[in-house]
């Protein structure tokens, strides 16, 4: 261990599944712009480069742009400050939502920049980065950007019909079977059916909300551990269309979209939104989603939603409304 006066300063390290700046192409790209290599700065920055917007004065902007499946997101913009950075302003439609000073020093990694609510217009997020001063130390107005960072908002399904709990046996070599094993929900779907589950104790479905954070715990069927619960809804489309269910579970999944099976994960995990991408080929009407979720043993829990950024579906583990 090194005493702390030797120790490498701590600096910001851009996580990964980011967006580089420099792979943006403004909308008319001149001599404003331009992608620098950030090597001889040091090795934080993301993809080695960034952007760079060289304002010549305060109120020189420049668009940017990304395509965006999602509609609002709140954004880390990862920027570079130095002795030429200015003060900045990020723009959307017109409002300020967020400005931060680049003038430091020394070329260094800035850290992030938070942009909150920022919103998709046709699957197009567009920033405005305009230059809005600078400190009486610096040498110009420019914009380092180094990269995006996005963190969607999430809508999950709100409710589900749950019924459980189901042995999950073992094969002789440890395997768990239960995934696989085919009880009563997978044959119909009859809300108001009573079954056998683990010791042959009765279950029943029973109406359950989505905790606030998206995250159904499923730890309330007794016992939790070496079992199979599934989750129901029904879905309504307007139209027959395919959209991505995304799915976090612990631990493995099946996914049922009108009794046919669509998706099969067995394995051992933690939970977190979005681990899993599956196509949904929904009919025109009243589709029924049914969710297998195993668990091995400790945490048992999923997330789920659908990406529907035109509003088009509703969801109704009740088929109401
Ligand atoms: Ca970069
Ligand atoms: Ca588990």
């Amino acid at each position: 261990m090194l005493p702390p006066g030797a120790r490498i300063p701590l600096r910001v390290v851009v996580p990964g599944g980011g967006i580089e700046a420099e792979d943006m192409v403004p909308k008319d790209p001149g001599l404003m712009t331009e992608t620098e290599d950030m090597t001889r700065f040091g090795a934080e920055w993301s993809g080695m480069k960034h952007l760079k917007i060289n304002f010549a004065k305060p109120d020189d902007g420049r668009e940017l742009s990304f395509r965006a499946e999602e509609e609002e997101y709140d954004v880390a913009m990862y920027v570079t400050h130095g002795p030429g950075y200015g003060k900045i302003r990020i723009e959307q439609s017109g409002q300020t939502i967020a400005s931060y000073d680049g003038y430091a020093p020394e070329i260094k990694p800035g850290g992030k920049v938070m942009l909150t609510n920022v919103k998709a217009v046709n699957g197009l997020v567009r920033l405005e980065v305009n230059a809005d001063g600078k400190d009486d130390r610096a040498t110009g107005f420019a914009a380092g950007i180094d990269a995006f960072v996005l963190e969607p908002h999430r809508s999950f399904i709100p409710e589900w019909h749950l019924i459980g709990p189901f042995d999950n046996p073992r094969d002789e070599n440890l395997n768990r079977l239960g995934l696989d094993l085919v009880y009563p929900p997978e044959k119909e779907i009859d809300l108001s059916k009573t079954y056998q589950g683990v010791g042959k104790k009765p279950v029943q479905w029973t109406l359950t909300k989505t905790p606030a954070r998206g995250r159904m715990d499923l730890y309330q069927f007794d016992p939790y551990e070496m079992v199979v619960v599934y989750a129901h809804t029904y879905i309504y489309s307007p139209k027959e269309q395919t959209l991505p269910l995304l799915l976090g579970t612990d631990d493995g999944v099946k996914v049922f979209l009108n009794k046919t099976p669509l998706h099969r994960v067995l394995t051992v995990r933690v939970v977190r939104p979005d681990q899993d991408r599956v196509p949904l080929p929904l009919k025109k009407g009243w589709n029924s989603l049914l969710l297998k979720i195993e668990n091995n043993y400790g945490g048992y829990n999923f997330y789920a939603r659908v990406l529907d950024p035109g509003h088009t579906l509703r969801i109704s583990p009740t088929r109401s409304e």
